[in-house]
């Protein structure tokens, strides 16, 4: 059972999310996704328009996502990695090399993103209308 992790808002979730949970999931067996929380989203200077526990519920919604844990801040991820006992760690390639010190403890890939869609793109096109 290779076991594999991503983080992520998922806000206003669109195709680029789910070809990224569904490339993470085709890289092992059981996806666990990382969501963070309003509260560490402020920390992210991100602010997302739905709550934690819709995007949490929408999530659990997607056949390629089997658990949703909360990511609470920057530091929780070796501890996420050993607890859950993780063998991959999958990120888009905007963070390329951000999170490399985990590759002490899981394989750690980077995968190409989704051109032309962004949450923000979303919300700058509606406004457009
Ligand atoms: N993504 C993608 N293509 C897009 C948009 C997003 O592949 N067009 C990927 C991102 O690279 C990320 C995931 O989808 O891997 C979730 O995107 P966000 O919700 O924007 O994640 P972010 O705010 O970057 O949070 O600790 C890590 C952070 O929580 C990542």
């Amino acid at each position: 059972m290779k076991r594999v992790i991503t983080y992520g808002t998922f806000d206003l979730l669109h195709y680029g999310h789910i070809n990224l949970l569904r490339r993470a999931k085709e890289l092992g067996d059981y996806l666990i996704v990382g969501l963070s929380t309003d509260e560490f989203n402020t920390i992210k200077h991100k602010e997302a328009y739905h709550s934690y526990m819709n995007r949490k519920l929408i999530l659990e919604a997607i056949r390629y996502v089997d658990k949703v844990i909360p990511e609470n801040d920057w530091n929780q991820k070796i501890a996420d990695v050993k607890d859950n006992k993780i063998d991959v760690f999958v990120m888009g390639e905007d963070w390329k090399g951000h999170f490399d010190f985990l590759k002490d403890y899981c394989e750690v890939i980077y995968l190409p993103r989704t051109s032309g869609v962004s949450t923000t793109k979303i919300k700058n096109d509606l406004h457009s209308v």
